[in-house]
């Protein structure tokens, strides 16, 4: 419904606070459940203290309609009604659009999802596409991220599918082509797993030099319990096909990328092998409920171990062929890039790096003197974690405590508990070691596209 902002501002001759009666009458028809028989919804309404000023904001159908409702307000004053949109709508627009984002049918409206993902608590780096992160303080603490706070990443306007026209479609070199409807994918067995995304970027902005790309901080990387299909079983039912060993994967979003006249779409590519070993699955469930719009409602990849690249959102089609996947975001993106000794390298983006990020403290913490817990999340694409260690002020690693199961493509809490002595500045820094002996770098290696940056962490506090 349109938005509006009124302003009512109060003649001297009519202060209500002197005149109890009216002022309780104007009080009852202001409230909302009389407004909302008057078909105005009432979103907020504040005097400015000392002033004759009321601002309302409220929504109704048509400026009329809230006319209609203000005439009480017209004989204590003056009205001033001024059509408006919220603040994630003109920020979602580019700037201070006069009129209101067109919304088309088939993509989510952006002003309504950057709001909810802010009123979450998401920190948003860019509105179009919306992208935000989680702040690092809640990576720790319940067993999953709650999907609100879930960090977000897209490319392009974010798809609005409908889950009963929905189909899968499976084609290529397969016996039997698909076109699965989510009724048919809730008849086949059903698996759920705790899978950690990482987004390839997370830790970009902490690169020196500087590149290109969103500047995420640490918090593009969240946990959930996704629940779906096993990719295999789908592959198996539409038979694979001799020499078939690629498969991509093609998600329903599609826009304009530097370096092509024609809007691509988001797509990926992964080998039958990879397949095999990661076991991925197609998930409908996030959490014990349905995917949300933001995250690839209805039907997303999920590659356990791999950069959540590879996790392809609003899937739609998966065609099996025996060339490997050329598209935009397989091919030109995703690699790391190196100059080394003189010579261009480069290496594709897959597994996630090991990586302990601290949650507590935070940075710039005040600590009391005496026992304290230092904890965190670690995770790795290789391999579940099998050490944390901790170092204060520079001091001597020690080993934290490894909190909960020890999961393959999860992340592990840990926890520390230790006794803060001195008073002053307190550097914690904590590093992750996995099963197969990988471990991180004091510094990770830059590249120019600024990925897979798993340098150790290290949070400033104070105690005091
Ligand atoms: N269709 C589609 N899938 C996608 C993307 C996208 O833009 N479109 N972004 C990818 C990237 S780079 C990341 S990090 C994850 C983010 O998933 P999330 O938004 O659910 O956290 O989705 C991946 N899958
Ligand atoms: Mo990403």
């Amino acid at each position: 419904m349109p938005l509006f902002i009124v302003h009512h501002h109060r003649s001297h001759e009519a202060f209500l606070a002197r005149d109890a009666v009216k002022g309780a009458t104007l009080l009852n028809h202001l409230s909302r459940p009389n407004a909302a028989r008057h078909g105005v919804l009432i979103k907020g309404e504040a005097v400015a203290q000392g002033s004759h000023l009321l601002v309302l904001i409220a929504e109704a159908a048509d400026e009329a309609i809230l006319q209609a409702f203000l005439v009480p307000l017209r004989e204590a004053g003056d009205v001033d009604v001024m059509p408006a949109v919220t603040f994630a709508a003109m920020v979602s627009s580019g700037g201070c659009a006069e009129h209101p984002v067109d919304v088309s049918a088939d993509t989510l409206d952006l002003a309504d999802a950057c709001q909810d993902a802010a009123e979450a608590g998401l920190l948003i780096h860019s509105v179009n596409p919306l992208n935000g992160e989680t702040s690092v303080p809640d990576l720790a603490g319940g067993a999953v991220m709650p999907n609100g706070r879930f960090y977000l990443r897209n490319h392009f306007d974010i798809p609005a599918l409908g889950g009963d026209t929905y189909r899968l479609s499976i084609g290529g070199l397969v016996e039997r082509p698909l076109a699965l409807s989510m009724r048919e994918l809730h008849n086949l067995h059903a698996e759920t797993r705790v899978v950690t995304l990482e987004c390839a970027g997370n830790g970009r902005s902490l690169f020196d030099p500087v590149v290109p790309g969103e500047a995420w901080g640490l918090g593009a990387v969240s946990t959930a319990e996704w629940t779906g299909v096993r990719l295999m079983d789908v592959l198996e039912r539409a038979g694979l096909r001799a020499g078939a060993s690629e498969l991509t994967f093609r998600g329903a979003d599609s826009g304009v990328v530097d370096g092509h006249d024609a809007p691509v779409r988001f797509e990926r590519g992964l080998s039958l092998e990879q397949v095999r070993e990661t076991d991925a699955i197609l998930a409908y469930d996030m959490n014990g409920e349905p995917l949300s719009p933001l995250h690839g409602y209805p039907l997303r990849l999920i590659v356990p171990g791999w950069y959540a690249v590879a996790s392809v959102k609003w899937l739609t089609e998966i065609s099996v062929t025996d060339q490997a996947c050329d598209a935009y975001y397989q091919a030109e993106k995703y690699w790391y890039e190196w100059t080394r000794n003189g010579h261009d390298e480069r290496a594709q983006v897959k597994l996630m790096n090991v990586r302990a990020l601290i949650s507590s403290p935070g940075e710039g913490e005040s600590l009391s003197r005496g026992d304290t817990a230092i904890r965190g999340v670690a995770w790795s694409g290789t391999g579940a974690i099998s050490r944390v260690d901790v170092s204060l002020n520079g001091g001597p690693w020690r080993e934290a405590r490894l909190v909960g199961e020890r999961r393959h493509s999860a992340w592990q809490w840990w926890e520390l508990i230790t006794r803060l002595e001195e008073i002053g500045p307190l550097t914690v820094r904590a590093r992750a070691t996995d099963m197969t002996g990988r471990t991180q770098p004091e510094r990770a290696e830059w590249n120019r596209l600024g990925y897979g940056n798993n340098s150790i962490h290290s949070v400033a506090a104070r105690v005091l």
